[in-house]
């Protein structure tokens, strides 16, 4: 059983003392409470990642931010550095390696090891936690931007603590984003109170005046996910988020495809952020938007990739995202070089810039498409709220074994995996086969019709063969898929 409930300061510093034995790092005097607290309050607004947001929300501008993340620590100083300086990013991260998510950190270590001996990075990411507090902070240190930990990590209850006492004003995650698209068998009554602990530690440190942003991961799978899906996700680890005290928190979406679709769920991702946190009663959060550039199979092709990364920051600057997480022409490769990294996000600025002052103009199919995600997110939150009676964390976990809610292709078995997406002719993101989403009939229809609509126009049937297809069409070329003779 998990319940919405602020965890109390006892219990948590309890739970904390075992957190921090868990690997010789956690036990740091940097790691005190009282320590950490003084170290935050000199971090300076410019690197305040929370500050920032602030900021470029009330000057209505979108803000740049890559994925980025090596084994050893000087080689991911002069990477974020690079990416700083030449890439011109606003917001910088520190994505973390796959060993470090999964709580290996004797795999990490001998990684790191092996990479100094090579000479160059052999883990898909930063090891924080191995690193410690030293060495997150001596970053902290050297670059000019907010920090941020981008992971994927189930149980990050050391790692938070470790980026915070190091001055990273950032966190991503959430106890549902970063388990049912990237574990197959973890409890999710365990990772919501995993993270229900990183949130109360970020609550812990707003009490002492300290602000740290927080951002449940939009995207989940990353592939044909139908707003409606993704929002009601990023709405609920909202409100669990500040149940604990969180004060600033970063929605994300990630790119559909059909622009109108995209701004459209961009805003209602926003407004029903806002509405239900006042109507769980959380009156003083401060909500922003994130905008992930394409997220599914990029084309290989470096120029087309670079054309995808133009359109994705035109979709976010026009739909008023307070930030973008950027791609590279390296997308279908692996992890870019910093070169490539640095192009993505160049490229990407240019046209923030250059439409900074334009906004997509009202239209009655925008307004059609809002009230459509709203209505559609309204179904599943309500649907949630009975089945936890009334508690959103209880809820979820049922919600999710019901198939109430439902990720399309999520490896977790805890997860029904009965939907299936698919797009409509004009390419925004619709729903198949509905297995037990929490759908009215009358939300259905809408969606059949949607793609009978398609299967007309293109002279075929409405199928799981349509899914296949849009799967594949992007890195194809196109963002509808074609029916293949
Ligand atoms: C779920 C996020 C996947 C995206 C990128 C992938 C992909 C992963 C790194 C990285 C730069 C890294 N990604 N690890 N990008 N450096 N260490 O995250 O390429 O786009």
């Amino acid at each position: 059983m998990v319940k919405n409930k602020k965890m109390p300061l006892e219990e948590f510093l309890e739970i904390r003392k075992t957190i921090l034995k868990s690997w010789p790092t956690g036990d740091h005097p940097a790691l005190k409470l009282e320590e950490s607290v003084k170290r935050l309050k000199l971090v300076p607004n410019h690197k305040n990642f929370a500050y920032k947001l602030r900021e470029a929300k009330k000057l209505g501008i979108t803000l740049t931010q890559p994925r980025a993340g090596v084994a050893r620590l000087q080689e991911h100083v002069e990477l974020l550095q690079y990416l700083e300086t030449v890439g011109k990013a606003d917001l910088l991260p520190s994505t973390i390696d796959s060993y470090t998510r999964h709580n290996r950190y004797q795999n990490a270590e001998d990684g790191i090891k092996e990479s100094e001996k090579q000479g160059r990075s052999l883990l898909n990411g930063f090891p924080a936690v191995n690193h410690g507090v030293d060495g997150c902070t001596f970053l902290y240190e050297n670059v000019n931007s907010p920090l941020q930990a981008r992971h994927g990590t189930p149980d990050a209850r050391l790692l938070s603590e470790i980026i915070h006492a190091s001055c990273w004003t950032s966190n991503e995650g959430g106890g549902i984003s970063y388990n049912i698209p990237y574990a197959k068998n973890i409890s999710l009554v365990d990772t919501i109170k995993y993270w229900q602990y990183v949130d109360r530690l970020v609550g812990y440190y707003q009490e002492q005046g300290i602000e740290i942003n927080r951002e449940p991961y939009g995207p989940l799978t990353g592939t044909l996910v139908p707003p409606c899906i993704s929002n009601t996700v990023g709405i609920i680890e909202s409100i669990l988020a500040a149940e604990q005290g969180v004060k600033n928190i970063t929605v994300g979406y990630g790119q559909g495809g059909n622009m109108v679709q995209d701004v459209a769920a961009l805003k209602a991702l926003e407004e029903q952020t806002n509405h239900y946190l006042k109507l769980f009663g959380y009156e003083d959060v401060f909500v922003t938007t994130v905008f992930h550039q394409w997220m599914g199979g990029f084309p290989e092709d470096e120029t087309e990739a670079l054309a995808l990364i133009a359109y994705a920051s035109t979709v976010a600057t026009l739909g008023g995202a307070t930030k973008m997480i950027t791609k590279t022409a390296h997308e279908s490769f692996g992890v870019p070089t910093k070169e490539a990294n640095a192009q993505g996000l160049k490229t990407s600025k240019l046209i923030t810039q250059l439409l900074k002052d334009q906004k997509m103009p009202g239209s009655e199919e925008l307004t059609f498409e809002i009230n459509q995600i709203k209505d559609e997110v309204h179904c599943l939150m309500l649907a949630i709220v009975e089945a936890g009676k009334g508690d959103i964390a209880q809820g979820s976990v049922v919600a999710f074994k019901k198939g109430l809610i439902d990720i399309p292709f999520a490896p977790s078995e805890l997860n029904n995996g009965k939907i299936l997406p698919a797009r409509d002719i004009e390419g925004k993101i619709r729903i198949l086969e509905f297995g037990n989403l929490a759908f009215s009939d009358e939300l259905k229809s809408f969606h059949n019709e949607k793609l009978h609509e398609r299967a007309v126009k293109q002279n075929r049937e409405i199928s799981f063969q349509m899914t296949v297809d849009d799967i594949y069409a992007v890195s194809l070329g196109s963002l509808v898929g074609v029916k293949k003779d």
